[in-house]
């Protein structure tokens, strides 16, 4: 009785949330027999263990394009320079639809060749890239015969998504689709549902919608995931059935498909995590612009997860001006990579192309930096995962089956590395990759060591492999001390 009061009130007050705008998407398990019943909610308890995850997970490094009409005005509009992201150049300027789609007229870059965009993520490392099909402003890559607004009423005409997926996946690289659900074009979309027009407009958006997905999915069957973006509005969250439906319908379409947690609502609103605190979708994707806590939040390797960062401040479409905020530079960019694979998740670093086709210079270098490192250190990120191991100040440690890689970032004055394995945990030899030979191990405590510093400094971040063994007991000369 006492339990079915609690289960009620814990509805109630979850129904009185959807209404609410700041709801959180926070991560509350709550105790099994506290659960409450869900129709939309989480359709899997726990990691995904088929082959097609384990690909997406092994990936380790994406790349994100944001490609669309606001690179053409790149953050500037009517004379005046907007330092807000790019991609929302339309709304800090308070530009009409109508007007902004005017942009269409000038959509024609002819520095775009697909095969160099692919050739540039293959050689940065990149495992995968995910490109905007169309972000808030409606604005589609692909000709979609559900949209007055795409590719094939420009000058350009081309199909730039088609062209796009061929080039990558022809260099071995997957594709995953970005799909902005808000949409700024569509008179039918609705940021809440007050009134039954509202309700009849925005089913006919989902409807829109629902069309668009199937045309993508059927027309780019090769896709291997759909990332959903612009999910947050009331409209949405209190239709949290459909997000599940599509869910369900791009898995029948599209087996092996991942589907990114920002999709979805559950019954009563609640975003990413359902309910009972149970991730939806296939990895979490709220870790946008940042990483985990590496302290509160290694609960992380829970659940898959992606994070996607970008090399300004926030820029994710190209503008024109990258000194309005900092910049981040090639090696804090690689920093976050490994930083993000020590805590067993994914990096996507954002490139925003420029209206003609091209990759402005700094992101062309980076590429290029991250690239050779790949080359010579990317055993240490591609099928690795969170270690278990305790941080040490130098670095970030990985793991691939028994092989634990330490990623040294800050090499200390002494010269030494401090490595603490955890318990019944030996450490038998490091060798530094890349061909570098062994370095030596002295053990300097229980569970403790220090590993030697290669004898000519890298100069660079480098890495060492970690062979370990088992303990098999023997005198306890490590006696703590009595005090
Ligand atoms: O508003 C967008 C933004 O423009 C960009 O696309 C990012 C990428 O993760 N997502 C949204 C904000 O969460």
């Amino acid at each position: 009785m006492k339990t079915h009061f609690l289960r009620i009130t814990v509805c109630l007050l979850l129904q009185a949330a959807v209404w609410l705008p700041t709801f959180s998407q926070t991560q509350h398990l709550l105790p099994a027999d506290q659960e409450i019943p869900l129709e939309y909610g989480a359709e899997r308890l726990g990691k995904r263990t088929d082959a097609a995850m384990q690909k997406f997970r092994d990936n380790r490094l994406g790349a994100f394009i944001h490609w669309g009409l606001y690179a053409i005005p790149g953050g500037e509009w009517k004379g005046k320079v907007y330092p807000g992201a790019a991609e929302w150049l339309k709304s800090w300027a308070e530009v009409p639809a109508n007007e902004w789609m005017e942009l269409m007229k000038q959509w024609n870059p002819q520095n775009f060749d697909a095969k160099a965009w692919a050739r540039m993520a293959r050689k940065m490392g990149v495992k995968y890239v995910k490109i905007t099909t169309k972000h808030h402003e409606g604005f589609c890559l692909w000709p979609s015969q559900y949209s007055e607004y795409t590719v094939a009423q420009t000058p350009y005409k081309k199909d730039i998504l088609g062209e796009l997926v061929k080039a990558y996946n022809d260099e071995g690289i997957d594709v995953h689709f970005y799909f902005s659900v808000m949409d700024w074009s569509h008179p039918d979309y609705r940021y809440d549902i007050r009134s039954e027009e509202d309700e009849a407009a925005f089913r006919r958006f989902l409807e829109f919608t629902d069309n668009q997905l199937k045309e993508l999915a059927s027309r780019y069957p090769t896709v291997k995931d759909f990332w959903f973006d612009g999910t947050w509005d009331a409209s949405i969250k209190k239709n949290g059935w459909w997000t599940a439906h599509v869910e369900k319908m791009l898995k029948e379409m599209l087996p092996g498909v991942t589907v990114n947690s920002r999709l979805r609502a559950d019954d009563y609103g609640k975003r990413h995590f359902d309910s009972n605190g149970h991730l939806m979708g296939d990895y979490e994707s709220g870790y946008e612009r940042r990483l985990p806590d590496p302290v509160k939040d290694l609960k992380v390797t829970r659940w898959d997860w992606e994070a996607c960062m970008t090399v300004p401040e926030n820029q994710w479409g190209y503008h024109k001006d990258w000194s309005l905020s900092y910049v981040k530079t090639p090696l804090e960019v690689l920093e976050r990579i490994v930083h993000a694979v020590s805590m067993g998740g994914n990096m996507v670093v954002n490139f925003g192309p420029q209206p003609d086709g091209d990759f402005r210079r700094e992101e062309k270098e980076l590429a290029a930096f991250i690239g050779r490192w790949m080359d010579k250190y990317g055993e240490c990120i591609y099928g690795c995962d969170y270690a278990g191991w305790e941080k040490q100040d130098w670095g970030y440690y990985t793991r691939k089956g028994d092989d634990v890689y330490m990623v040294v970032f800050n090499p200390p004055y002494s010269g030494r590395l401090v490595v603490k394995t955890p318990p019944e945990t030996v450490l038998q030899e490091a060798v530094l990759t890349n061909g570098g030979g062994k370095v030596k191990v002295t053990e300097t405590a229980r569970h403790e060591y220090n590993v030697d510093m290669p004898a000519r400094n890298p100069g660079e971040p480098f890495v060492i492999k970690l062979k370990v063994g088992k303990t098999t007991g023997g005198t306890d000369k490590y006696r703590e001390a009595l005090t």
